[in-house]
């Protein structure tokens, strides 16, 4: 019978086969109430931050207890992979721009077999051990068992950062009642910089480390129902997205030492960064489906695409005047 591994060696080998799937980074935190946390989520909350993202409202408790989540979490194992290709985007005015991380594939179905294989092997070591695994898929709060596992602090634009790989990166965590060497927290490393606070096109960081999520241009271009027309101060703003917005992380200076993506997963489908407006407005479903099969753009629904396409059109017709923000952030 093959020997126990001791909770550091079970911990080193877990993370070898992380990173030999092809993860970019890994930590682990140890699982207990997000406490710290408490209060400032239930302000967002209150402050109305989530928009109509109600089921952040719905999942609090069990976003601020993994033992809601699952009852035996002792661990919670973290990793991070990123998704920036050495595509970039162009600004074209006929063009909608979309966000990087919906170039390629669904993250969800990239990340989460991988994830899977994570909690098989644990039982392979661990026979009764008890995981699951999330990306973006559950009520966990990603954001914050990261910066718990050290993978990054949290920035003032509110993503997670890391000195090593930058922030665009997808987060996946895997609760599980397998005991873990716990790794530390990182240093906040945003000093006095406010690029991203200065760069944001509709004020959505309202404070440095708070976004208030309804003036986003990610919530309003994938959140929203299609049937939602944007408000004007909104849709005077959009700059030009067309899904998503990177604008936040594209002017943050640690992003600079970025980690390339060789993902071919990740990599723009028809090496498109951007899509002719023109070209939504007239596409049929059958095109849209063919076009954006496994693509996270499928979320917007072909009538969600053609409704940022109609508020992009029509924002460009009556360009902000006075503070128009500067688009040419993209290297
Ligand atoms: C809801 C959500 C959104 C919402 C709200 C975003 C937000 N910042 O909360 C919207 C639709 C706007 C959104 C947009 C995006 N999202 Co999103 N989103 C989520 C989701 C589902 C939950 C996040 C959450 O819990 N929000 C609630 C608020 C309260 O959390 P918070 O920002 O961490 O708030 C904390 C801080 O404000 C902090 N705080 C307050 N005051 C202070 C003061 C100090 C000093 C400090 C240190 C902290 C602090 O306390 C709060 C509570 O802990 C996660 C997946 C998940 N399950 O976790 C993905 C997730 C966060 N999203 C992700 C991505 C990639 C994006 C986009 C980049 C996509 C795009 N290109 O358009 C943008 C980025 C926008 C931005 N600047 O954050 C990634 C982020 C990866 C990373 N590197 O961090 C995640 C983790 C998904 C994933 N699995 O990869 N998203
Ligand atoms: S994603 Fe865009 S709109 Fe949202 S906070 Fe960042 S810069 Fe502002
Ligand atoms: S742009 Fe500056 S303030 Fe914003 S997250 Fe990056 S380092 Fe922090």
């Amino acid at each position: 019978m093959d020997a126990v591994l001791t909770t550091r060696a079970l911990t080193d080998e877990l993370k070898k086969l992380c990173f030999a799937l092809g993860f970019d980074a890994v930590g682990i935190a140890h699982a207990e109430p997000l406490d710290s946390e408490r209060h400032r989520l239930d302000i967002w909350l209150e402050k109305g931050y989530h928009g109509t993202m109600y089921y952040m409202e719905r999942t609090r408790d069990k976003r601020l207890d993994p033992h809601l989540v699952l009852a035996s979490v002792k661990s919670v194992i973290v990793v991070a992979e990123s998704y920036d290709t050495h595509f970039r985007h162009t600004n074209c005015p006929e063009n909608g721009k979309l966000s990087r991380y919906s170039w390629g594939d669904d993250y969800h179905d990239v990340l989460l077999p991988k994830l899977g294989r994570v909690a098989e092997w644990l039982t392979e070591q661990i026979p009764d051990c008890e995981s699951k695994a999330y990306v973006d898929t559950g009520p966990v709060m990603e954001k914050q068992w990261a910066r718990r596992a050290g993978i990054g602090w949290q920035g003032k634009n509110t993503n997670i950062i890391s000195r090593r790989i930058g922030s665009f990166f997808f987060l996946g965590v895997v609760l599980t009642s397998a005991e873990l060497e716990p790794d530390e927290p990182i240093a906040d490393y945003c000093g006095t910089c406010t690029a991203c606070l200065d760069a944001c096109p509709t004020g959505a960081l309202v404070e440095p480390y708070v976004l208030d999520g309804s003036r986003c241009i990610s919530y309003w271009t994938i959140e929203t129902k299609p049937t939602t027309e944007f408000p004007t101060d909104i849709r005077q703003r959009l700059d030009g997205w067309l899904f998503g917005c990177d604008v936040c992380q594209d002017v943050c200076p640690w992003n600079r030492f970025r980690k390339e993506s060789h993902n071919e997963a990740f990599m723009p489908r028809l090496g498109e960064t951007s899509l002719a407006l023109n070209a939504v407005l007239s596409m049929t479903e059958e095109e849209f489906r063919q076009r954006f099969r496994q693509s996270p753009i499928k979320r917007a629904k072909l009538a969600g695409l053609k409704r940022n396409a109609r508020m992009l059109h029509t924002s460009i017709e009556c360009p902000q005047e006075s503070d128009a923000h500067e688009t040419d952030h993209f290297r």
